[in-house]
């Protein structure tokens, strides 16, 4: 069973005979854990899915733009078997994450928010909305779970979270699905935890190749495999500030995706004023300079004299778009269960949002050639200018990633940014690979040692070692499920 196991690993992680051995350790422990966990039965399943840094690209795949992340050698694995009954039961490794029972029956009622089973209640629920499995003739299944991705960190533990239950689902009860259906359905089956988030998450982990990053690009999904410069290494560091989408920072993400779609509506109006070019936009890559036949520079112009750059009150909305105050937030702001987001008290920043969105979506197509290239230094500056924007008009970084981005870059990365939705987490550092154990020795002194037990107030997250929180990302293999073979 060892050389099956390990073969399976090293396809997957792409990685030294070392790490193999460490990799095999690890899915072993979950098999012997299994076993304890479960009356001494063997599970017939493994499942794994990755989490991912995404490089460049971001809060642009909900708006139609594409993405470009990496899954990385950090994920989610399930060893289960299928239970007799609709239920699941499912024991995570990691005593924070109680265990959790769940009735596989459509609809899934949520746990209270935050809670870790609603991943799980997540990707159920769409499968069986989606009518994947025989609703009358369901299988649940008891699985072990570990995860080495840290958590709400800009890393998508939870999208990985939702595709390894997807996944485990699906193979209890038999059905194969193309994964990029199931990445299709997973965009939007992870709502059910409250954030509209895009569908990067979900494509990068199924889709991945080992060795690359993935250029995403949606409505349809479309993935291209682009290749990483050799001499370049991609070092995540945590800024040890939680940045929790489904829980506090559930406003802050869905203010966004809100914004964007005031942008849409309001660019769509303005452009169809100046130039009668009539759209039905549903986001903004509707309304590219691509789409529109026009130069995108005109694009950005007329919306800028039209919608003018300051922040617009829902009144302005509404003045703007010749609808009722009360019509614009049904139709524009309303969220996924039903209510409304509130108006920021500062108003919406439609035009830095929009200016965001779209250079970002310049940078990606850039990056992505940069990479073919092996042009490291416009890699560099392409993320570079990425963090900036995400800071000035996203407004999503925080005075520690300022930190850790300015540390990144003073010790030797060529591009540093903020990685993720924002609000905390990580950073991505592009390091020459020749001056990593360096970089990662620096880093260490700057950030960990010297900046966060000076600012002692901060809600710094504990942690006890730290490759979990500064560490070199492999580019490995998208999702997949197997039957365990191991008979012990
Ligand atoms: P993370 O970093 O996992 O919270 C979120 C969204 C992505 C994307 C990024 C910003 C989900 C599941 N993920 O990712 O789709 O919008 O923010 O680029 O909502």
């Amino acid at each position: 069973m060892q050389r099956d196991l390990s073969e399976e690993l090293r396809q997957i992680y792409n990685c030294s005979p070392d790490e193999l051995l460490l990799h095999t350790a690890r899915y072993e422990r979950l098999l012997n854990l299994y076993r304890l966990s479960f009356s001494g039965q063997n599970p017939t399943f493994i499942v794994r899915a990755p989490g991912r840094v995404n490089l460049i690209g971001e809060h642009t795949d909900y708006n139609g733009y594409p993405v470009m992340p990496m899954a990385i050698d950090r994920d989610f694995v399930f060893v289960l078997a299928p239970s007799s009954s609709g239920v699941i039961d499912i024991v995570n490794e990691s005593p924070s994450f109680e265990r959790r029972t769940i009735n596989a029956r459509f609809p899934v009622p949520p746990y209270q928010q935050g809670d870790w089973g609603n991943y799980v209640k997540a990707a159920v629920h769409g499968i069986l909305e989606a009518g994947w499995v025989d609703p009358k003739n369901v299988t649940g299944f008891q699985a072990f779970v570990g995860g080495t991705i840290p958590e709400s960190a800009g890393l998508s533990s939870s999208s990985a979270l939702v595709v390894a239950s997807a996944l485990a689902f699906l193979a209890a009860n038999n059905t194969q699905v193309e994964k990029e259906q199931l990445a299709e359905l997973l965009a939007r089956a992870e709502r059910y935890v409250g954030s509209e988030g895009g569908g990067m998450d979900q494509a990068v982990s199924l889709l991945a190749e080992p060795g690359k990053a993935l250029k995403i690009d949606f409505f349809p999904l479309r993935t291209q495999p682009v290749s990483l410069p050799e001499n370049l290494s991609f070092v995540v560091c945590n800024s040890l500030i939680r940045a929790p989408k489904s829980e506090s920072l559930r406003y802050a993400y869905n203010r966004r995706v809100i914004e964007c779609r005031l942008a849409t509506a309001l660019v769509a109006k303005t452009v169809e004023e100046r130039s009668g070019k009539n759209s039905q936009p549903q986001r903004l890559a509707d309304l590219s300079g691509e789409k529109l036949g026009l130069e995108q520079r005109t694009v950005d112009k007329i919306v800028a004299q039209a919608i003018g750059e300051r922040p617009l009150s829902l009144k302005d909305v509404s003045y703007f778009l010749g609808e009722t105050a009360e019509a614009v937030q049904q139709r524009l702001c309303t969220l996924r269960d039903g209510s409304v987001l509130a108006e920021p008290p500062e108003g919406f920043k439609i035009w830095n949002r929009y200016k965001h969105v779209v250079s970002e979506a310049q940078r990606v197509e850039s990056a992505a050639g940069a990479f073919q290239a092996g042009d490291v230094s416009a890699v560099g500056s392409l993320m570079n200018a990425s963090h900036v924007s995400c800071r000035d008009d996203y407004e999503i970084s925080c005075p520690e990633l300022e930190v850790l981005v300015s540390v990144g870059r003073e010790v030797g990365a060529v591009g540093a940014r903020l990685t993720g939705a924002g609000f905390g987490g990580c950073t991505v550092n592009a390091v020459p690979s020749n001056q990593v154990r360096q970089f990662i020795d620096r880093v260490t002194i700057a950030y960990y040692h010297e900046y966060v037990r000076q600012e002692k107030e901060k809600p710094f997250t504990k942690y006890t070692n730290l490759h979990d929180v500064v560490f070199v990302c492999r580019a490995t293999t998208g999702a997949g499920a197997w039957p365990n073979r191991g008979d012990r």
